[in-house]
């Protein structure tokens, strides 16, 4: 278990099932997920002052996911220079489309990293990718991860 800490955030207890492979997959890297709910529109102070302080509070990065009017990953890009991975996800009455467009379509100066819908997945590998820019062991599980994935296709 490596003392790395990520944010799994997400606009309601809906989400959960869709977020989950989030944190599955960092605690595959040995780092802990602290998953929590909290929405840009419902609880907006929650998010400032969760995502304000997640620096000082030891979190390496922020992935937020959240459906139809995502802002979630927008609000807590303007709240932290950590970097923030946005999951659009699937529902609603465009079933994606909107969260997508909503979380990839930040304005200059105020970067999401955005993967797919649904892409709770590739969040996490995301994450683990920018820890192992100076993590050497987690470059290895990295590496090894990729050949297991070659194997199985
Ligand atoms: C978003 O609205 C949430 O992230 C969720 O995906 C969607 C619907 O939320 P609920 O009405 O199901 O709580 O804020």
């Amino acid at each position: 278990m490596s003392d790395y800490k990520v944010a799994v955030i997400m606009g309601s207890p809906n989400d959960r099932s869709k977020m989950e492979p989030a944190a599955e997959t960092l605690a595959t890297f040995g780092i802990t997920a602290d998953v929590q709910v909290m929405s840009a529109h419902r609880s907006p102070a929650k998010v400032a002052e969760f995502v304000g302080s997640a620096r000082e509070n030891g979190y390496a990065a922020i992935i937020a996911g959240a459906g139809m009017a995502a802002h979630l990953a927008g609000a807590a890009a303007a709240h932290t220079t950590l970097p923030v991975i946005g999951v659009p996800l699937s529902g609603g009455a465009l079933n994606g489309v909107d969260a997508l467009y909503a979380t990839v379509q930040m304005p200059r100066g105020m970067p999401v990293a955005t993967v797919a819908v649904d892409g709770a997945v590739n969040a996490a590998l995301l994450a683990v990718q920018i820890l192992a820019v100076t993590d050497h062991e987690l470059a290895e599980a990295l590496t090894a991860d990729r050949a297991v994935r070659a194997a199985v296709v």
